[in-house]
């Protein structure tokens, strides 16, 4: 069987329902130029400062620019997209508790895709019948981290098309996925074949970003972005108050740009996965519990929670800060939606919020222990 047909079905056998591929000098001596359209937008998303304080994108622009700097043998990229759960991670109410982003679910994704694809290679490098003059296969796998362009990519190879909230979109399967790609030092034939977008007139993603990050459809400024700030973004935020506000019980990662997608409205797909961080359903007592446990969690017990799980990368002083945050925004709420000033659980959320508030050694997170403890002083006088 050729290269590329044997790629997409041993992908497709490894559950990866979307693949594809495009070889690299058919990208650079593209007529259309649009790859260079994609580079020369990344450019200028850098130069206006959009990529706030992450460096790494500054850094690694030259390797985003040429694959082979990644891998030297590159001569196509093979690229998957796997979909993750659509439903909710984190809350018992998604309106009062505290929220994670879906793609946060289950084990640590990274790791997960990387073995799933090196699999995958091995049975294809087992049943390729190379031409005699070919070389053997070799690969090197990539998972979000390595300096890539990633939706460019998986855009030009015709795996969905990138919408106005600047995610790739699959037609059917939406924009829950997540996207990884092999260099492979073979080519598959396959030029560019980009989707064209189905967005339209929407722009409801753009609208339901209380922050106004998505400054014009398909341009995120990260600076105003709340997964920006909760995820990446360590020590100070450097916002304002009212920005904090907007955050809302976020508490690591956001998808409100995903959630008002119409491509993602397709109830229950893919939720396959079963997921690690809380998500029953809850009454009152329930969502006690569910702030109660995040309160008397240590850093140790944190530690133990993520190990294993894509927050790893949230550090715990940075958790620490986004749930003072999150606690702050949704006091309000808790306290008059269920009048539970009596109850000996809301006396041990007071208790332990002051706790959290003394005994925190990060100095960001401990003022905003200290905004939460505050707060709560004011809700109660
Ligand atoms: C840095 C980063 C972030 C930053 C910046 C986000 C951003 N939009 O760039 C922050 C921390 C904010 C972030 C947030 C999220 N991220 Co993120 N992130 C990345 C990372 C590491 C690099 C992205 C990057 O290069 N940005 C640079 C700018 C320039 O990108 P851009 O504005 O979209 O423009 C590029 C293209 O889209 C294209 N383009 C855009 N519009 C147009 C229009 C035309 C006409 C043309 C020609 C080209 C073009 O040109 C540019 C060059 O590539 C990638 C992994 C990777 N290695 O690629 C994951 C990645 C993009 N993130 C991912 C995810 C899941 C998320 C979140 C959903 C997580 C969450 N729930 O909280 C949010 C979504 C927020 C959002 N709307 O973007 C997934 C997206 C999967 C998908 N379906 O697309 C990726 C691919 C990781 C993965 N391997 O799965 N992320």
């Amino acid at each position: 069987m050729e290269l590329l047909p044997l790629l997409v079905q041993e992908a497709k056998a490894a559950g990866f329902p979307v693949a594809g591929a495009i070889d690299l000098d058919l990208a650079l001596q593209d007529p259309e130029a649009r790859f260079a359209l994609h580079l020369d937008r990344y450019d200028q998303w850098i130069e206006a400062g959009y990529a706030g304080k992450m460096e790494y994108l500054v850094r690694g622009r030259d390797r985003r620019a040429d694959p082979r700097l990644v891998f030297p043998q590159t001569q196509s990229l093979f690229c998957v997209a796997l979909p993750y759960p659509a439903q909710t991670a984190g809350a018992p109410s998604p309106d009062q508790g505290a929220r994670y982003a879906r793609y946060l679910q289950g084990p640590d994704y990274h790791e997960q895709i990387a073995q799933r694809l090196e699999a995958v290679m091995q049975s294809v490098q087992a049943q390729w019948i190379k031409p005699e003059s070919a070389p053997d296969l070799h690969w090197k796998v990539c998972v979000d981290t390595s300096a890539i362009l990633e939706r460019t990519w998986a855009s030009l190879a015709g795996l969905g098309w990138i919408g106005k909230n600047t995610l790739l979109i699959h037609p059917q399967l939406g924009s829950y996925l997540f996207l990884a790609e092999v260099l492979i030092n073979q080519r598959t034939g396959q030029g560019p074949q980009p989707l064209p977008s189905f967005c339209g007139n929407c722009t409801r993603c753009l609208g339901a970003c209380p922050t106004q990050a998505l400054i014009e459809p398909g341009t995120l400024d990260s600076n105003h972005c709340i997964a920006y700030w909760t995820l990446e973004k360590r020590g100070a935020l450097e916002i304002t108050e009212d920005k904090k506000a907007k955050i809302k019980n976020w508490i690591a990662g956001c998808d409100l740009c995903q959630e008002a997608c119409p491509f993602n409205f397709k109830a229950g797909r893919a939720a396959e996965q079963t997921p690690q961080l809380e998500t029953t359903a809850g009454d009152n007592a329930t969502l006690l519990h569910h702030w109660l446990g995040l309160l008397r969690e240590t850093q140790n017990d944190y530690r133990t929670r993520i190990k294993t799980s894509a927050l790893n990368r949230v550090k715990p002083a940075q958790f620490s800060r986004n749930l003072a945050m999150a606690l702050t925004n949704a006091l309000p709420s808790l306290y008059s939606a269920y009048e539970i000033q009596s109850e000996p659980e809301y006396q041990e959320i007071v208790t332990l919020i002051q706790q959290r508030f003394e005994q925190e050694t990060d100095e960001i997170a401990r003022l905003e222990w200290k905004n939460c403890a505050e707060s709560m002083q004011k809700i109660r006088s």
